[in-house]
C-alpha cells in the first residue's frame, strides 16, 4: 500500500470560498451510500479524510483535499438520497454548476456507483455533466466484494451501456479491502497528465 499526503484544504460553499491552486483537480460525485467516502479514504489510505456513513446526503459543500502535493481531490456532496432534505441529481447539478464550468483545472470526474445497482437517471444526469464540462469520467464500482466474478463483469458492461461509457472507464473496487485502489491511480494519473483542451 502506497503512502499519500492528504489534507482538507477547504470546504466550500459558493465560490469565493474555492481554494485559489493550480493543481489538476478530480471530482468525486455518486449517490448517497454508494460508498464515496470509503473510497476516497480508501485511495489515499486514510480512516477518516472523508467523512463516511451517518448522514448521508445532508451537507451541501465541496470538500477540497490537497493529495500529495500534486492533486486535488474534491468530493461533493452525495445525491439522491431518499429520506431527507436531499436533491436529485438535477438539483444538486445546479448547485455545483458553477463549478463544473468554471473550474479550470478540473480535470475528471469518478462516478461512484454501487457495482450491485443499476444507474438511475440521477448517476446518469452526472455523467451527462461530465461530459458537458469536458472531464474524463472514471466509473467507480464500488462494493465489488458483494458479488461474485461473472455477476460483477455482466454488471460493469450493462452498466456502462446505461451510461454510454466504455467498460474500460470502469474500475471494480473494494475499498474497505483496498482492492482496486492502484488500478484506479492509474486512471486518475492518466487524467491529470492528460492536459485538457
Ligand atoms: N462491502 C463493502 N462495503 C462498502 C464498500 N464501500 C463502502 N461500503 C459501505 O457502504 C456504506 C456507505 O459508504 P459511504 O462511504 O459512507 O458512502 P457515501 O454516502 O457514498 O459516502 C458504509 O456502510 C460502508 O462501509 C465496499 O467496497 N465494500
Ligand atoms: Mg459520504
Amino acid at each position: 500500500m502506497q503512502y499519500h499526503e492528504a489534507k482538507l484544504l477547504t470546504t466550500a460553499a459558493s465560490q469565493n470560498q474555492w481554494p485559489e491552486t493550480d493543481y489538476p483537480e478530480i471530482v468525486f460525485a455518486g449517490r448517497s451510500n454508494a460508498g464515496k467516502s470509503t473510497l476516497i479514504n480508501a485511495l489515499v489510505n486514510r480512516k477518516n479524510l472523508a467523512y463516511s456513513g451517518k448522514t448521508p446526503g445532508k451537507t451541501r459543500l465541496l470538500n477540497f483535499f490537497l493529495i500529495d502535493n500534486r492533486v486535488v481531490f474534491t468530493d461533493a456532496p452525495g445525491y439522491g438520497y431518499a429520506a431527507g432534505n436531499t436533491s436529485s441529481a438535477a438539483a444538486f447539478g445546479k448547485l455545483i454548476d458553477p463549478y463544473f464550468a468554471k473550474r479550470r483545472q478540473l480535470k475528471g470526474m469518478v462516478l461512484v456507483l454501487d457495482a450491485r445497482r443499476e444507474p438511475n437517471d440521477d448517476d446518469i444526469t452526472m455523467v451527462e455533466y461530465g461530459r458537458a464540462a469536458k472531464l474524463s469520467v472514471i466509473v467507480a464500482c464500488t462494493k465489488a466484494d458483494k458479488l461474485s466474478r461473472n455477476v460483477l463483469l455482466a454488471n460493469m458492461k450493462k452498466n456502462a451501456e446505461i451510461l454510454g461509457i466504455p467498460v474500460r472507464s470502469m474500475v471494480p473496487c473494494a475499498s474497505l479491502k483496498k482492492e482496486g485502489m492502484d488500478a484506479l491511480w492509474e486512471m486518475i494519473d492518466r487524467t491529470i497528465e492528460t492536459d485538457k483542451a
